[in-house]
């Protein structure tokens, strides 16, 4: 209905807009053509003004309405280090090309006002004039030296790649329709290679599992996962596209660059602003407490009144902005930027996807053979427990478990992969030197019960000989066979009999 009347209502002013036509061309004949041309330049010549006016203050109230909602205004300083240098850059061309473009626009209405058509007036003309020639090419000619040469600076600084031996890290950021796969070095801080060849469902960017600098790199596909990165920071994002031409574009930070299928790009800079700082700015208030942009004082959400005022939602944010397909808006990831710290606790928290995804699966190269990666994680691991056992007073908490030595079946000799986890005890016995520790072996109930005893008792001796080879004093040590008598689990069960057949160390003096 509602269309069918904006329809009528079109139809309507056409009609009129034509009648309107007729009745002037009609009044034309009667009044004489000169004249109502005449009239018609007036006409026109005034509309020139009032619209020059009208829109050359439309533009002026409009940028000063709007400043606080554009980057490099009010609240959105650059959060990065380029950025500044971006800004001023940009603002001096705005305010070049901004007495152009209002000059410009004077000459442009004043003129056709002022020159109108009118009875007895002809035009002048000017052929040649080298006086005008040379003020309007040096004119400019200076402007855009200046200009240029200032954005080519600019242009150098944002575009510079880091240099060898520089401190900075480097992260991965691959486009795909639609969503930002983002990949961290893990802690040898070099990100692994990759053939777009590899790629399967299970390793959704080539990585090449036979390159161990894979093995600790993680990798994020949520959307709704937020990465960090630490302030002041040098990154440098490796850009990459799985199909299409996207963009990765941080506006805070004034970073934008095309991910190209097949031709890696990249991006370096320095985050400056951290999230919380960035949000005390969005929630500034004066000295009345009255606050500074009253629009980012709204519920984040409408619909919930109690929900974070919109500083305290604030989120930087990764963009597409290519129009890469319909999914394009679905792209967005959050960034947040914290302190070098809080960063370093996350980073310690995330996971290397080959050791959660693809470790010892078909796709794995080193399937069956311990990582060094693996030996490293184990030995942090070990230590955690072993300063938790330290510091606590419970006597229950003071034994703990080998987690990884192993025996061959039914023997007392260990594996060869057991000499890690008892490396880190003879480190940790060196560390503490006034430690003593009881060794004990258990097993199951399968078997004899004297079998078992002696089977426990030479595993635990077999263990502080080790121990002893790597030059701990056996004053320090016992070895206690205990066979079946002290299960963890019921013997029932084949997982329960599998914890009960264990190797433990007790800390008897620290
Ligand atoms: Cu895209």
């Amino acid at each position: 209905m509602t269309g069918l009347i904006i329809l009528l209502c079109i139809l309507l002013i056409f009609v009129i807009v034509v009648q309107i036509g007729k009745v002037s061309e009609i009044a034309g004949k009667i009044r004489g053509d000169q004249e109502i041309e005449v009239d018609g330049n007036r006409i026109n010549g005034a509309i020139s003004i009032i619209f020059m006016v009208l829109f050359l203050v439309g533009c002026v109230v409009s940028a000063i309405y709007y400043e606080d909602s554009m980057l490099g205004y009010g609240p959105h300083v650059a959060a990065s280090e380029h950025g500044v240098g971006l800004d001023r850059i940009f603002n001096v061309t705005l305010f070049f090309t901004g007495i152009v473009f209002i000059l410009t626009q004077i000459a442009l209405f004043y003129f056709a006002w002022k020159f109108q058509g009118r009875p007895g007036k002809k035009a002048m003309f000017i052929s040649h004039d080298n006086k005008l020639e040379v003020i309007w090419t040096i004119i400019p000619a200076v402007v855009m030296t200046f200009l240029v040469v200032g954005g080519l600076d600019a242009w150098n600084d944002v575009m510079a790649d880091v240099t060898e031996g520089e401190d900075y890290m480097e992260i991965e950021a691959t486009g795909q329709q639609f969503a930002w796969t983002i990949r961290y070095p893990g802690e040898d801080g070099l990100i692994g290679t990759k053939n777009y060849t590899l790629i399967n469902p299970n390793n959704p960017l080539g990585m090449d599992w036979s390159d161990e600098k894979n093995h600790d790199d993680m990798v994020s596909t949520g959307a709704g996962e937020i990465m960090k990165l630490p302030v002041n920071k040098k990154v440098r994002v490796r850009i990459t596209s799985r199909d299409v031409l996207h963009n990765f574009d941080m506006p805070h930070f004034r970073i934008k660059m095309d991910a190209v299928p097949g031709l890696p790009t990249y991006f370096v800079f320095t985050p400056t602003v951290t999230t919380e700082e960035y949000r005390a700015g969005l929630g500034a208030t004066d000295k009345n407490g009255d606050p500074l942009y009253p629009e980012w004082w709204e519920p984040s959400d409408e619909e919930d009144p109690e929900s974070p005022m919109r500083w305290e939602a604030f989120q930087y944010e990764l963009a597409c902005a290519e129009l890469c397909g319909n999914g394009h808006y679905s792209m967005r990831r959050v960034f947040e930027i914290v302190s070098q710290e809080e960063f370093d606790v996350w980073a310690a928290s995330q996971q290397s996807y080959y050791l959660t995804t693809i470790r010892n699966t078909d796709e794995d190269p080193f399937k069956g053979r311990l990582l060094d990666v693996e030996i490293k994680s184990r030995g942090k691991e070990f230590k955690n427990r072993l300063e938790t056992a330290l510091a606590s007073e419970a006597i229950e908490d003071k034994t703990l478990r080998f987690d990884y030595v192993n025996f061959n079946t039914g023997s007392a000799v260990l594996t060869p992969d057991s000499r890690y986890e008892l490396e880190n005890l003879v480190a940790a016995m060196s560390d503490y030197p006034n430690m003593t520790v009881e060794l004990a072996g258990h097993t199951d109930n399968v078997g004899g019960a004297d079998g078992n005893q002696v089977l426990s008792q030479n595993r635990a001796v077999a263990v502080m000989n080790f121990l002893a080879g790597k030059g701990i004093s056996s004053s320090r040590m016992t070895a206690v066979g205990y066979g079946p008598s002290v299960p963890v689990e019921s013997n029932d069960t084949e997982e329960g009999r599998a914890a009960n057949r264990r190797t433990e160390f007790k800390i008897i003096n620290q």
